[in-house]
């Protein structure tokens, strides 16, 4: 199964993306799964040059501390393969002014930014070219990628009704459970990198001792009833659905065994730190070798190329462009 996905070394791997994505990723590992560390995306975030070097290394460390494996599928970086930019500009051509605005990431985040960057408006359709280089059928995403992903197949349909078939039309996937894990802080905001506080996102380098603290302190309601309600315990209902995404039971079964919120928040943390703790623990040998690191980048980008070249020229004949 051809299946592409991306995360943007934006900051140490979270909760979210871990529950959200990346588990579907080492799911869904075969030879014919490529993994894009997407660091032109980054760049539409204020991230100075060495921090976004380091934190590529370091997403690199966590993906592989995570499960990911080389052998059994490719690992590479986006800005290594120049048709991903390449591609983008002629989608740009087929994507709509309109679309984009609607896209809610981009409301999101632009409002929080002054004087935000024009690549935070046109990035979904880098998003489009990531995915569609690679002839993808499947895209394990957060449910925060829907839209974009909608998108995407749109861009697809369009291009393909107007200039004959070129792309294949891929589908999303999210997980049963923890498609939006939600900041422990603040349970209506989904838990990210970029926005959410320490004690809102767990991360995947946290020692077992701050991920205790984040889950006790995590915002809860006041009446102690164990009940998985979105409505009216958004808090609690994040914190089932993250126990329930990791133990394989419907958050209502999780809930079912629960009379206090504390029980449940004690059981919690150590089903995380039993998760979390081996993948710290690799994630620092894989970072103390960052010559491996390198060549593993490299050799993904050879292989990527490869499919990316044919995509990438079979779009611009199609447009009329000669090459
Ligand atoms: N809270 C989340 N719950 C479930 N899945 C999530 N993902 C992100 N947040 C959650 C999924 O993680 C993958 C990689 O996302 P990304 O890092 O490339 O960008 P993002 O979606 O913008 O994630 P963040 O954490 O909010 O990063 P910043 O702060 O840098 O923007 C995607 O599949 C995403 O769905």
């Amino acid at each position: 199964m051809r299946v592409l996905s991306g995360i943007q070394p934006s900051g140490t791997m979270h909760l979210g993306n871990y529950l959200g994505a990346i588990k579907q990723w080492v799911r869904a590992q075969n030879p014919e799964a490529y993994y894009c560390i997407v660091d032109l995306h980054a760049l539409t975030l204020d991230i100075s040059p060495t921090q976004l070097q380091e934190q590529t290394l370091s997403l690199l460390a966590e993906l592989l501390a995570s499960g990911l494996d080389v052998e059994e599928c490719t690992i590479f970086l986006q800005s290594q393969v120049s048709y991903h930019a390449q591609l983008s500009w002629l989608l740009e051509c087929v994507a709509t002014y309109g679309e984009l605005t609607r896209m809610t990431q981009f409301k999101e985040k632009g409002s929080r930014q002054e004087g935000f960057r024009a690549g935070l408006f046109t990035y979904p359709v880098l998003m489009a070219s990531d995915i569609l280089l690679y002839d993808a059928q499947e895209v394990p995403v957060g449910d925060d990628q829907r839209q974009h992903l909608e998108l995407t197949r749109n861009i697809a349909e369009r291009f393909n009704n107007r200039y004959g078939e070129t792309f294949k039309v891929p589908r999303g996937v999210q997980p049963p459970s923890a498609a939006r894990v939600m900041d422990l802080q603040e349970p209506t905001n989904k838990m990210s990198k970029s926005v959410s506080s320490d004690l809102g996102k767990v991360l995947l380098t946290d020692s077992p001792k701050d991920i205790e603290k984040k889950i006790k302190k995590a915002v809860t309601d006041n009446d102690n009833d164990v009940h998985y309600d979105w409505e009216t315990k958004p808090g609690l209902s994040n914190l089932l659905e993250i126990y329930s995404s990791i133990s394989s039971e419907t958050p209502q079964q999780v809930a079912q065994r629960y009379e206090r919120y504390g029980d449940l928040k004690n059981d919690l943390a150590q089903v995380l730190i039993a998760e979390i703790e081996p993948i710290t623990k690799r994630y620092f040998e894989y970072l103390n070798d960052p010559a491996e690191l390198s060549r593993i980048l490299h050799q993904g980008a050879q292989k990527a190329s490869a499919v990316a070249k044919g995509t990438y020229e079979r779009a611009a004949k199609a447009m009329g462009l000669l090459g």
